[in-house]
């Protein structure tokens, strides 16, 4: 048993966040045999201790929704936008999200290993011990399960817990434009079967807009991902309300995500479901909208709220969850409690992994980051300066 003491313990019971002074945490085997006030921690002979000098320790980060493995970058398409290019003209100058599929497509696992090592890497500097990598960007059945398949060697290099979603049904792909019900039977719902017999796929996802899926196709992946036994989620209520958390919500979805454009029935359904709010900040900064999620009312509503980076090279190149939180409370609302509680317990949730990580209990995995820092505020208040001082992943130091 080791026993990391002298910590102030954040503890992120739904909206509120409370410092236990003087804490312990006790590990045994990588998980969390106990986490609270020192005085009140079982003492084992030869256990060892380690002392964190009064620092506060919360739960490692979660970041419940990333592109993290994606081919090439999309600097230009941002340098045209700042002279004033159209989405439009960006994509008829060929970039946009096919110039990231071409560059995904020319990669082997090994390339998309290598590319996107750096990016995890950025993100586990600053605490977040789990990560979710969603396929998409290769828009053919070999192509997307090498994304699935470097998402899983990636969990082999570094000591992080990797989720992964199917997102086949992100974009249609030039060769069927015009044609996206055979791109879902012919790619998205055949891949979907090839990459769960092969173990690939943890959940299913799927981007419900104008510009991409309609409720009806997002429904046939759905009902297949319901056949195989698979947690669904859904990019919805983006850049227009097609009814997308409802739908999600209709399947017991783990999340609905981005959400600008949710009304209130979408609201009530998520509430009725259980399903997540994941709120992604850096889209939002990124395409400067302006339409906000509706925060309080998800609020009133008890809809938990996550909130992540949505890494991705085009609406959202962001590494960082301490930036993400930053800009969930500056740009949405949130709270300093509801920004941690939603890079970490209600994250778990949205992975489905609420009894396995996002909180410091008895029994869940000993994940959780030391911080150089006071208090929750002063961890998400600063912008571009990480006080990460140890980042603990399965009861091990990694950092
Ligand atoms: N929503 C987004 O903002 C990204 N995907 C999605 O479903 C855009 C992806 C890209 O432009 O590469
Ligand atoms: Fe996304």
């Amino acid at each position: 048993m080791k026993i990391w003491q002298d910590a102030n313990l954040v503890t992120v019971a739904d909206g509120t966040a409370r410092i236990i002074p003087d804490a312990a945490i006790a590990v045994r085997e990588g998980r969390i045999v106990f986490a609270g006030p020192r005085i009140d921690c079982p003492i084992e002979a030869g256990a060892e201790t380690v002392p964190l000098g009064g620092r506060l320790v919360t739960p490692a980060l979660i970041d419940c929704h990333t592109h993290l493995v994606h081919g090439g970058h999309r600097a230009r398409e941002f340098e045209m936008r700042l002279a004033g290019a159209s989405y439009e003209e960006v994509a008829r100058a060929g970039g946009g999200i096919v110039s990231t599929v071409s560059a995904t497509r020319a990669l082997d696992v090994d390339g998309m290993v290598a590319t996107a090592l750096p990016r995890l890497d950025a993100l586990l500097a600053e605490g977040v011990g789990t990560v979710e990598i969603k396929s998409g960007y290769g828009l053919s059945i070999a192509s997307e399960l090498d994304m699935l398949r470097a998402a899983r060697r990636l969990a082999t290099l570094r000591p992080v817990r990797i989720v992964t979603s199917y997102l086949a049904a992100h974009a249609i792909p030039a060769e069927y434009r015009g044609r996206g019900d055979d791109y879902v039977a012919e790619v998205v719902l055949p891949g979907l079967r090839q990459g769960h017999a092969e173990g690939l796929i943890d959940a299913v996802d799927g981007f419900c807009e104008g510009i991409a899926f309609s409720p009806v196709q997002m429904a046939r992946v759905f009902d297949l991902a319901v056949e195989l036994g698979l947690p669904v989620k859904l990019h919805a209520e983006q850049l227009s309300d097609l009814g997308g958390a409802a739908l999600v919500s209709r399947y017991g979805g783990l999340s609905a995500d981005h959400l600008e454009y949710l009304d209130d029935e979408g609201i009530a359904a998520m509430a009725g479901a259980g399903t997540v709010a994941v709120l992604l900040p850096g889209a939002f900064y990124t395409l400067k909208e302006t339409r906000k999620p509706p925060v309080s009312a998800l609020r009133a509503a008890g809809v938990p709220m996550a909130v992540a980076t949505d890494c991705n090279p085009g609406t959202s190149p962001l590494t960082s969850m301490l930036l993400a939180m930053n800009m969930a409370a500056t740009l949405f609302g949130l709270t300093v409690d509801e920004c941690l509680a939603g890079a970490t317990r209600h994250a778990a949730r949205a992975l489905g992994l609420a009894d396995e990580t996002g909180t410091l209990e008895a029994g869940k995995s000993a994940d959780f980051a030391v911080w150089d820092v006071g208090s929750p505020a002063e961890l998400i208040y600063r912008l571009g300066f990480n006080p990460l001082h140890a980042r603990i992943a399965r009861g091990e130091r990694t950092s």
